[in-house]
């Protein structure tokens, strides 16, 4: 089966880092004959070094990438917009005259609002075609289209954990020594929003090591750089009890042993978001700040699900700590009130990630929805 994903970027990684995951899913899982039409292809040769960014159109690991604008020729048989993107008006007229029609789906933006099951799957029809576009969205129950999970990515995960050797190839990759036993590894992704310092300060006097890996060309990179007066040709800097190391920015699929790799995962969006939570280690997120505190809404709605089945006290220390890593309290202190809550934690986040696993895919929730529409 042919499918044509749509995918207009707003800013940052994640609408292209979703948009290209699902497309190297589908292609290695489902046998899809994929193409990624996309506006922002710069944004995407950073998330894969195999991605020309003046390549108008390009095959790349078995899909083809064609940028926004170009002539588009045959419809596909799934027409997938990712966010509410809206393909080109001279490829929907070209869809109302394919017979028999595309499926076409609106691949939404994750949620964990419990409005999303009663919208999960709802037909649209086109106001003048004879064209139904259908609403999938992801999200964390039943009722919803799933999260995207590529088979063999949980059991990589407990091989990297379990594997010595692939970690201190990790470290070594970064000329860096592997940590001390006790030092507590933490990656660090978010918004120019945060107020890192009094987190770097706090750790800086932290009666236990930390290491801060911060990915480069990211916002946060340079404020550490600014909190610890960076020399220009360093990739570490020591401040007491933290070590900050700035690493280069990684090709999505070696994100995840980042996350595999750190104790702790400090992260943002939606992409990396949904990654830390099967890297199954204690985290937070950075929501993508909305108008009008819609992200707020979004955030307790997941804190919801996610702190079910903690202890009240901890699960209150750890929202907190979700709130100031958005901007909503002091994150040192946030931080070093669960200094003992670490253990019970890490538990609950692999029962999180355990649970979640335990749910069909996005793909292969998605692939199913399409074949009962063509
Ligand atoms: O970059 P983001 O902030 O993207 C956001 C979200 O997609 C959000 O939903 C959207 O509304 C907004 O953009 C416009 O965060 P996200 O989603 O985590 O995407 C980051 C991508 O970058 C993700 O695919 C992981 C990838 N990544 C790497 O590939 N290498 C790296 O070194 C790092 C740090 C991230």
């Amino acid at each position: 089966m042919r499918w044509d994903l749509f995918c207009r970027v707003i800013d940052n990684f994640g609408d292209a880092g979703v948009a290209w995951r699902l497309a190297r899913q589908l292609q290695a899982e489902q046998g899809a004959d994929v193409r990624l039409i996309l506006d922002d292809i710069a944004t995407l040769a950073r998330l894969d070094h195999r991605v020309s960014p003046d390549a108008d159109v390009q095959t790349v690991g078995d899909i083809t990438v064609v940028r926004w604008g170009g002539a588009l020729g045959a419809v596909a048989d799934v027409v997938v917009e990712t966010f509410a993107c809206e393909a080109p008006a001279e490829y929907v007229e070209a869809m109302a005259e394919r017979s028999p029609a595309p499926a076409w789906i609106n691949l939404e933006y994750l949620s964990a609002e419990d409005w999303v099951g009663r919208c999960h799957r709802l037909p649209s029809p086109h106001p003048r075609h004879a064209l139904t576009r259908h609403f999938f969205f992801p999200g964390f129950g039943p009722e919803t289209g799933g999260l995207l999970r590529e088979q063999g990515l949980l059991a990589a995960r407990d091989a990297f954990r379990d594997d010595p050797a692939a970690r201190n190839r990790f470290w070594r990759e970064l000329s860096l020594s592997a940590p001390a036993a006790e030092e507590r590894v933490v990656s660090l992704f978010g918004y120019d929003t945060v107020q890192v310092h009094d987190l770097f300060d706090v750790w800086t006097a932290s009666a236990q090591p930390v290491r801060c890996l911060i990915p480069d060309g990211t916002p946060l990179a340079l404020r550490a750089a600014h909190h610890a007066r960076r020399a220009s040709d360093s990739h570490s800097a020591m401040l007491g009890s933290l070590t900050l190391a700035w690493i280069p920015f990684r090709d999505q699929v070696d994100y995840d042993p980042l996350l595999w790799v750190a104790d702790f995962n400090f992260v943002r969006g939606e992409d990396s978001f949904v990654r830390a939570q099967w890297a199954a280690k204690p985290m937070a997120w950075h929501i993508y700040p909305q108008s009008g505190d819609a992200h707020r809404i979004k955030l307790e709605a997941f804190l919801e699900k996610y702190l079910a089945g903690l202890e009240p006290p901890i699960a209150q220390r750890v929202h907190d700590l979700f709130l100031a890593w958005n901007g909503e309290g002091h994150l040192g202190e946030a931080w070093n009130a669960l200094s003992g809550d670490w253990p019970l934690w890490a538990t609950h986040a692999r029962l999180w990630a355990g649970r979640l696993a335990a749910a069909p895919d996005l793909v292969s929730n998605l692939a199913d929805f399409v074949q009962k529409l063509l």
